[in-house]
């Protein structure tokens, strides 16, 4: 089993291999070798290939000839860079998905395992969402360009199933965070924005501004929790059609509870504001992580307080490393 996983360098898939050297790890501990004797793992950035180019894209493939792919590799942004650009997320990541996609299938890669997100999901909808609704409606128009880019996935995976029989399917995690995050606060998702504000906040002595009126509700996934459940999906998970990787409904947030979290982690002790002049985003996209609990009932998620404290603990440790 020889794994590439795109988009090897980001968020999630540093987050993928820290969990797998773990493993090795806790084997070498154990004095087994099995897995890794049976699983060659290979991490790709944008450094190795630029995947909006088939031909580099085919070159990747053709040089590690996986047999198993992540596909993680994506234009990725927060609420206010996918504003901005719905046209690049358009373009760009159709390239990417349809190039990564048609490599694999021409080196004979039994399964990959791509990445959605629940931002794709219709905005006018009953809650909660599961996967059986990817293409109900409409996404939110914030993020249409990068929302119809990743349902679009769907649609390559339910085809190569149907014309050649490959196993291509998706996840579809909720709003990711962790260590290895993007801190920039323009471009960045909520959290990474809201620790680096709020660290920046406690060394000038200025107040933290939260953007938006803090009512909008998300569910946080762990990067760990994530690369833990990834790696079960690309072994064991059998099916072509998506599954939700989500807390349950029971642990979404409001963003100014999100912004509470932060404060507490980092020890902030200076006024927060809100500056509601700033887009909320969509409301909220509730998702049901029932078929996830169908086949991993005593799956554990990290309780987020603690991961959020060991995500704001990376950062201030690595702060001039920090993508930002
Ligand atoms: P990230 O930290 O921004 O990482 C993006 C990765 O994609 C990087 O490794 C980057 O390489 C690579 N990449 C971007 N453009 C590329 C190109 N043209 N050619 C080759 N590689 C390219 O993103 P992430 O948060 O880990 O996201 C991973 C996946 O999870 C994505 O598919 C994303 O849509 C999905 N997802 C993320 C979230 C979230 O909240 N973050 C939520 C749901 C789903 P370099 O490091 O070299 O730039
Ligand atoms: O993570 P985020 O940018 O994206 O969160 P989405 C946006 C929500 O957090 C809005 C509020 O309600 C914002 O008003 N917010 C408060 C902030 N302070 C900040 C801040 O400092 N930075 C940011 N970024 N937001 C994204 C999609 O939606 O979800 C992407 O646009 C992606 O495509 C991602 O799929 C998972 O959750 O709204």
């Amino acid at each position: 089993m020889r794994v590439l996983v795109t988009g090897g360098s980001g968020l999630v898939g540093r987050a993928i291999q820290h969990v797998v050297k773990e493993e090795e790890e806790e084997e070498e501990e154990e004095g087994s070798t099995a897995a890794k004797e049976e699983e060659e793992w290979i991490f790709l950035s944008s450094k190795d290939a630029n995947l909006m180019s088939m031909e580099e894209t085919r070159a990747a493939f053709e040089r590690h000839r996986p047999t198993h792919v992540i596909h993680l590799a994506a234009v990725v942004g927060g609420l206010f860079k996918n504003m901005k650009y719905n046209l690049d997320f358009w373009r760009n990541n159709i390239h990417i998905n349809d190039n990564v996609l048609q490599a694999a299938h021409e080196v004979g890669a039994v399964k990959v395992v791509s990445c959605l997100s629940t931002c794709v999901f219709p905005d006018k909808t009953t809650y909660p969402i599961d996967e059986t609704m990817i293409h109900d409606g409409p996404p939110h128009e914030s993020n249409f360009g990068y929302s119809y880019a990743k349902r679009m996935i769907d649609v390559h995976n339910r085809a190569y199933f149907q014309q050649h029989g490959r196993c291509y399917t998706a996840v579809i995690p909720t709003n990711v965070f962790g260590p290895h995050d993007n801190f920039s606060i323009e471009d960045g998702h909520v959290l990474p924005g809201l620790i680096h504000k709020t660290y920046r906040a406690q060394k000038d002595g200025t107040p933290l501004v939260v953007w938006g009126s803090g009512a909008p509700r998300r569910q946080f996934i762990y990067s760990l929790d994530l690369a833990r459940l990834f790696l079960w999906v690309l072994r064991e998970y059998p099916e072509v059609e998506p599954i939700v990787l989500s807390v349950g409904e029971e642990d979404e947030v409001s963003i100014g509870e999100a912004a509470d979290a932060v404060v507490e982690a980092l020890g902030f002790n200076g006024a927060v504001e809100y500056d509601i002049s700033k887009a909320d985003g969509q409301f909220k996209k509730t998702a049901s992580n029932a078929k996830l609990r169908r086949y991993r009932p005593d799956f554990m998620f990290t309780p987020f307080r603690q991961a959020l404290k060991e995500t704001c603990d990376w950062f201030v440790e690595n702060y001039d490393a920090a993508r930002k």
